[in-house]
């Protein structure tokens, strides 16, 4: 068994989640925030058997797109201003992160 870890953007997490259902995979969405834009996103935890790990990231692929986000400029406290970028910078967020770690034991009481 794996355990699929999936962080994606808010916008796209109830299209993920009923996508998931529908395909009858079980998940957990959990509310998350990124380290870096410090913005709100979503994880997933997605247990499945090994053989259906292709099929989830192929709904988790289908479900999600990657987006241009622009960052406001964070002015240098007291740091060095020649760094200092005035405007702000457009990223690419990912459509999706994923993570797929061995699960040693499963249960449910
Ligand atoms: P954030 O940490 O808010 O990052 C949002 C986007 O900012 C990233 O998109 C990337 O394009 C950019 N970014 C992140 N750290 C950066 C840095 N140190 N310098 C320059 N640009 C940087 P993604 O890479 O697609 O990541 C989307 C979200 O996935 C992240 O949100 C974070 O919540 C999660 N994530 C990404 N990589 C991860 C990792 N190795 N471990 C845990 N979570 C991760």
């Amino acid at each position: 068994m794996k355990l699929i870890i999936a962080v994606v953007q808010d916008k796209d997490s109830n299209r993920l989640s009923n996508a998931l259902v529908e395909a009858e995979f079980r998940a957990t969405k959990l509310a998350s925030t990124g380290g870096f834009l410090k913005a709100g996103n979503s994880t997933f935890l997605i247990g499945t058997e090994d053989e259906k790990v292709e099929e989830v990231m192929e709904i988790i692929k289908q479900n999600c797109k990657a987006r241009e986000q622009l960052v406001a400029p964070v002015s240098p406290m007291g740091g060095n201003a020649d760094s200092y970028v005035p405007y702000p910078v457009e990223i690419q967020v990912g459509g999706a992160t994923v993570f797929v770690v061995p699960v040693e034991q499963f249960e449910q009481f």
